[in-house]
């Protein structure tokens, strides 16, 4: 799983004056969510926030055989889109509104 990955990058976006919660609940992370991520073949993901605009950028490795369709059903998932749905823009079921972005470049 930690050969054969791509690039993964979107961007979401979070409601104002929740700078600080946001990066709270990240800091504690729930383990399941950490490990469920892990293996479905998620790595080295990280969430930048633009303070200006308040986008959070999300970069990720994926597995090259990623299955995009299966972690917004799974259970911790939703469960943890229900809890950070207070403090993100989100969808009617709770999913962060996300928009996939493009690679222009790369320098490993
Ligand atoms: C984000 C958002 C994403 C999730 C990360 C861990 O706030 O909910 O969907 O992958 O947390």
């Amino acid at each position: 799983m930690k050969n054969n990955t791509v690039r993964n990058a979107f961007k979401m976006k979070l409601k104002p004056g929740f700078e600080v919660e946001y990066k709270k609940r990240h800091d504690q992370i729930w383990p399941e969510l950490q490990a469920l991520l892990s293996d479905s073949g998620i790595q080295d993901y990280s969430i930048f926030l633009d303070e200006e605009t308040l986008i959070l950028f999300a970069v990720q490795k994926i597995s090259a055989d990623f299955d995009f369709d299966s972690l917004p059903s799974h259970p911790i998932v939703k469960k943890w889109w229900a809890y950070m749905a207070d403090i993100m823009e989100t969808n009617p079921d709770n999913s962060p509104e996300s928009t996939s972005l493009i690679e222009v470049f790369h320098l490993d």
